[in-house]
């Protein structure tokens, strides 16, 4: 039976560097745990079990005067059905008008990446959006989906070797913001492409942004590409409905977070006590996701007791917007050129290649 094997670092700990050398009896593995996990002959390796550094971001961002709370908590299995209703809201016009992009200019795209490409996606997910490269981009080196959820990128890499017997696909199980070091793969690559679409560059801080990119920068190398989905400043009403749908479904997705907390984390928020709002932030170009305390209360996180006045906010979320320029101007700054920048026709949205200098 064809198996994948995971391979899980039982050090577990914040940002570091591993090392993966995915052979059965590599040294490199000892001290990693090792299960079977289900069919095909694919590697997926587990890099950081980062619980307690994620516990320190909630423990400090709730003690900040503008208490914030790191957005990758919308993500439990709740968190990422009801991210996928999102995207297929009307109001939530990101998602569409990129596959839109993508489709109208898929050539265009393949003509600039060309062949032998090891193909790297950051925060995969359920590698729905890469199979328009993957249909048509030719003698793909390999496929490298990179995603924290485990269960995902299993299920996403069964349904790819369905559809792409031929493609290599290497799933690493990983924090993408975290430093990690690309498997070895057996065909031979002429450059690297890393692909971030969804425009999730825009739930990190610019500052953060540059370093991420510039870490993007270092893994493909030189002459590397960079092919990301950004959304681009709009009309605030437009920008405004698109994270206040009428079903509610963002707003159960932000109040999500706490129940996630309060599941994993010991916490008793009082999810009741909470509120969504979320609006465009024209000065700094940027959707702002609050969730709003109804009352005078008190949370508890592993034994620390946080205070919440009525009215008071905790930042889930930033959603940045982009201009053409800036983003330009930013991707300079982290080692990129941008050679080409797609868009749709009401300029809501753009899919850009970059080159790493
Ligand atoms: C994942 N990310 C790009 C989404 C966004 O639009 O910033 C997350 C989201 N938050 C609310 N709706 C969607």
């Amino acid at each position: 039976m064809d198996v994948y094997r995971i391979y899980i670092n039982k050090r577990g700990g914040p940002c570091s560097r591993h090392i993966l050398r995915i052979t059965e009896d590599s040294p490199q593995l000892r001290g990693f745990m090792h299960q079977t996990i289900t069919k095909n002959p694919t590697i997926v390796v587990d890099l950081l079990a980062d619980t307690n550094n994620t516990l320190l971001q909630i423990t400090h961002g709730l003690q900040k005067d503008q208490k914030e709370l790191p957005c990758k908590l919308f993500y439990d299995e709740r968190g990422s059905k009801l991210f996928e209703r999102i995207c297929r809201l009307h109001e939530y016009y990101p998602t569409r008008t990129e596959t839109a992009i993508m489709q109208q200019n898929v050539h265009d795209v393949v003509d600039l990446v060309g062949h032998g490409a090891m193909l790297i996606e950051y925060g995969s997910g359920s590698s729905s959006k890469v199979r328009i490269l993957l249909d048509h981009l030719p003698e793909v080196a390999a496929y490298v989906p990179v995603d924290i959820s485990k269960e995902q990128l299993f299920m996403a890499a069964q349904g790819l070797k369905r559809d792409y017997a031929e493609l290599e696909i290497i799933p690493v199980s990983a924090d993408y913001n975290n430093l990690f070091e690309l498997p070895i793969i057996g065909k031979k690559v002429f450059h690297k492409l890393a692909y971030f679409p969804g425009s999730t560059i825009g739930n990190f801080y610019p500052i953060q942004a540059i370093d991420f990119m510039r870490n993007i920068a270092d893994v493909v190398g030189p002459g590397g590409g960079l092919l990301i989905g950004t959304d681009l400043q709009k009309d605030t009403k437009v920008l405004n409905k698109a994270y206040n749908d009428r079903a509610g479904v963002t707003a159960a997705f932000n109040l999500n977070m706490l129940i996630h907390i309060n599941a994993e984390f010991g916490a008793d928020f009082n999810v009741d006590q909470f509120k969504h709002f979320a609006f465009y932030n024209e000065e700094l170009g940027r959707i702002e996701m609050h969730l709003i305390s109804q009352a005078n209360q008190t949370a508890h996180i592993v034994g620390e007791a946080f205070n919440f006045k009525e009215g008071e906010s905790i930042l889930t979320e930033v959603s940045y917007k982009y201009t053409l320029e800036g983003f330009a101007e930013m991707a300079y700054e982290a080692g990129f050129v941008v050679i080409e920048a797609w868009v749709d026709p009401k300029n809501y949205f753009s899919v850009q290649n970059l080159i790493a200098r």
